[in-house]
């Protein structure tokens, strides 16, 4: 049976992968997405799910706009990464779906509390803002979840500074909150995602699909791979968000391990950090995981699935 998640996100270039991957995967039911702020502003973010709803022919399932800003902080943006619109690159067709009337946050309640305890999983590939306002709302949340697997932190990475990844990074306490909840919670950080290297070949398997959404895909890739060279140094682009729906798809596709994990809030250096204790085996009552190494071209498979089983959208 298909695992359902809630895709909570911010697209953003690797946001909008992630989405594709979930709906064409046969693996995974999407039953809510919902936006934050972060990759940029939510009016933008929500408009870009919107419109990769469109891209996909995602119908069916309710969208919902979220928090706005950090619960602490004032808001950043990646802009330098993923441009004024947050997705730019591609041209985006005016979205058909219309946004659902509820906040992202009492959609994510409404959501688990209606299904059955232990079938719905969260994906959150942006800011833990949502999920943290969710789970103090509505505390039953944390016992109906089937699981939490993110994309977000790193226990030897940054990259918004030295010790901390962006989505943590601009709402740590929001991070503090998901991350000490009694969930099962898997962290997909930045030593695993920047193993998802979107190489020439993959950009070539993709570009042979020859669909509209695996141009679109290849297009994102191209003004993601820019940014990524320009500011980041990196050779060919991490993608991400997927890895954190690939893990729900396939857990085979990367190597988890049980490691208590806790945010920093108060180093001057280290802000938003995900600090991972390895010292010994984690204690039974630990729930916090991390992902250690990936699949290369099992990852890359699923996503050309995903791509394939969507096929060609009338837009
Ligand atoms: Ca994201």
């Amino acid at each position: 049976m298909a695992t359902k998640i809630i895709l909570d996100c911010d697209p953003g270039h690797d946001d909008a992968i992630a989405l594709l991957l979930a709906h064409g995967s046969e693996e995974i039911e999407l039953v809510a997405v919902t936006t934050v702020h972060g990759n940029q502003t939510i009016e933008k973010v929500t408009r870009n799910a919107l419109a990769v709803a469109r891209i996909a022919g995602i119908t069916g399932v309710p969208f919902a706009a979220g928090s706005h800003r950090p619960l602490v902080r004032a808001a950043e943006v990646a802009e330098s990464i993923h441009g004024e619109s947050g997705l730019d690159g591609p041209v985006l067709p005016e979205p058909t779906l219309r946004v659902d009337e509820r906040h992202a946050v009492d959609l994510i309640i409404d959501t688990v509390m209606a299904a059955e305890p232990g079938t719905i999983t969260l994906v959150p590939t942006g800011a833990l803002t949502n999920i943290a306002l969710a789970v103090r709302t509505e505390p039953r949340i944390a016992g109906r979840v089937k699981e939490v697997v993110l994309m977000g932190g790193g226990y030897h990475v940054g990259n918004w500074s030295a010790a901390s990844e962006f989505n943590i990074a601009i709402d740590p306490e929001a991070a503090h909150i998901v991350f000490n909840e009694s969930w099962k919670l898997t962290m997909v950080g930045l030593d695993l995602t920047h193993q998802a290297l979107a190489t020439p070949d993959v950009v070539a398997r993709i570009a042979a699909i020859g669909t509209g959404p695996a141009r679109f895909v290849v297009e994102l890739l191209e003004f993601f791979g820019q940014t990524y060279r320009e500011t980041q140094g990196f050779e060919f682009p991490p993608v991400h968000d997927p890895c954190a729906v690939a893990l729900v798809i396939d857990p085979s596709v990367m190597t988890v391990v049980k490691v208590p994990l806790d945010v920093e809030l108060t180093g001057t250096l280290t802000l938003g950090m995900t600090v991972a204790d390895f010292r010994a085996p984690a204690p039974a009552d630990c729930t916090t995981h991390t992902a250690t190494d990936l699949d290369h071209d099992r990852f890359w498979a699923l996503i050309v699935d995903a791509l394939e089983r969507i096929g060609d959208v009338e837009l």
